[in-house]
């Protein structure tokens, strides 16, 4: 991944064609349409009305051929923190549920299948945790993220943009992406910008529509973790235990894309145990399960789908492979392989109209500058809600203390209120 990481000659945004849109025809009323905000109240006030400010009309493309260009800046991605989430989802600023890889033989037979009736406790993912734990270690945090120097701004976060990986991840992958949309809300607070993603009515709808087998399929990526973590480092993997995906173990990294410094935290599956292994976050591990491939076609679509999911989930955190396990019809584990992240991209060259790691991450990076440019006003009742759907361009509206706002009174109280706890 290091010759992503090299420095671009010529950074600057000069000369190239802009992805910024103007809608020619509507005044932006599209984008203002809001149900959820109070009556008799224009929608997006906090952007002045067209002709002052024409923002509330622009749009942005993910057309991939707008993002053909050299490599942004993508500084290696530093961990500052992790935390922890107990089998209950308590948060503890420690990293008490970080497991250690243990090396399986290359064709294990792992059945997958095992202990999804009797031995699984689900995550109830109808609770929406937004960016709430983030937001945790942030305040447990703060000393070390804020501005650099005492000044008076020395309280704010010295930070661009809050999320987590998983949405970065949706962003990276938009040019490519011809299913699923989505829509991010965005606040800025104490000039940081905070990004959460909303649920969409097709995401809703097809959670709801679940079929059995798919909803068993979900549970064996999880039991493959079973079959190849333990939870110390010394210790064998467990898996006739009951398996628990409240559990998670979640790094914090810091990185730079172009101009915007990031913070961000991604669910970590594992780490390598040998205590020579580089410091985190190389020395973690991200596991997967895929369907057996028989067939160059589906070699071609691993390569083209799958293989592009994998690449940005893990190259954003620094995450240095991905080990597979190929499972077949039946959900087990039939073979084995491991994919280092800065070879994937070699990997995928011989695929005829494949994707581009530069289109991901300059199409990530002038949907941050877009998002720099619109949502202006500093204020953590105010939600720029950026939406998307496949071949359409990226959409806003504003909200106004409506039920988009996500960042909790506590978070905001305490970071307006307060110094970070250990400076006087
Ligand atoms: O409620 C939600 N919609 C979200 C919850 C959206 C994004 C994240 N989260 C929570 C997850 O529960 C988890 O604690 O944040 C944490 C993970 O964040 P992430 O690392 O940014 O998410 P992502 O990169 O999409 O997923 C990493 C792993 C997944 O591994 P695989 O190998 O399947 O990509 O986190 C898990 C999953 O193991 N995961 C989830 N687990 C339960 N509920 C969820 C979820 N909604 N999303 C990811
Ligand atoms: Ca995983």
């Amino acid at each position: 991944m290091e010759q992503h990481r090299s420095h671009n000659p010529n950074p600057s945004h000069q000369n190239r064609p802009s992805a910024y849109k103007r809608e020619r025809e509507d005044n932006g009323r599209n984008h203002c349409e809001n149900k959820h905000s109070r009556p008799n109240r224009p929608q997006n006030q906090s952007v002045p009305s067209r002709g002052q400010n024409p923002d509330s009309s622009l749009s942005l493309s993910t057309r991939r051929e707008l993002y053909e260009r050299d490599f942004p800046v993508y500084k290696q991605p530093v961990e500052v923190g992790c935390f922890s989430l107990d089998s209950e989802r308590r948060f503890f600023n420690d990293g008490r549920q970080m497991r250690y890889y243990v090396e399986p033989d290359r064709s294990p037979n792992f059945d997958l299948r095992d202990g999804y009736k009797d031995r699984f406790i689900k995550r109830d993912d109808s609770v929406k945790e937004k960016l709430d734990h983030m937001l945790r270690w942030i305040l447990a945090n703060r000393s070390k993220l804020s501005a650099r120097g005492t000044t008076a701004s020395s309280c704010d976060l010295d930070i661009d943009f809050v999320t987590w990986r998983g949405h970065l991840t949706k962003l990276l992958t938009a040019p490519y992406e011809t299913r699923e949309g989505w829509q991010l809300a965005v606040t800025r607070f104490r000039g940081t910008l905070y990004i959460s993603e909303v649920e969409t009515e097709a995401a809703r709808r097809d959670q709801e529509n679940r079929t059995e087998r798919h909803e068993e399929m979900m549970y064996w990526g999880y039991k493959f973790e079973q079959y190849t973590c333990a939870d110390t480092v010394h210790g064998q993997p467990d898996p006739g235990g009951v398996l628990n995906t409240n559990e998670a173990f979640c790094t914090v990294v810091q990185t730079r894309l172009a101009d915007h410094r990031l913070l961000f935290s991604g669910e970590v599956d594992c780490r390598d145990k040998d205590p020579n292994a580089p410091a985190a976050p190389a020395c973690y591990i991200e596991l997967k399960t895929s369907a057996e491939i028989c067939t160059p076609k589906q070699r071609s679509n691993f390569h083209r789908f799958k293989l592009l999911k994998w690449w940005a989930q893990s190259f954003l955190p620094g995450v240095p492979r991905v080990v597979a396990g190929f499972r077949d019809e039946e959900g087990v584990v039939v073979a084995m392989e491991t994919f280092p992240i800065s070879k994937i991209s070699h990997l995928i060259k011989n695929e005829h109209n494949c994707w581009k790691p530069t289109v991901c991450m300059n199409f990530c990076s002038d949907f941050l500058s877009f998002v720099k440019h619109i949502a202006t006003e500093d204020n953590p009742s105010v939600v720029y809600l950026l939406s998307w759907e496949p071949r359409r361009d990226v959409t806003f509206s504003v909200h106004r203390d409506s039920p988009y706002c996500f960042l909790p009174h506590w978070f905001v109280e305490e970071m307006t209120s307060s110094q970070p706890s250990h400076q006087s």
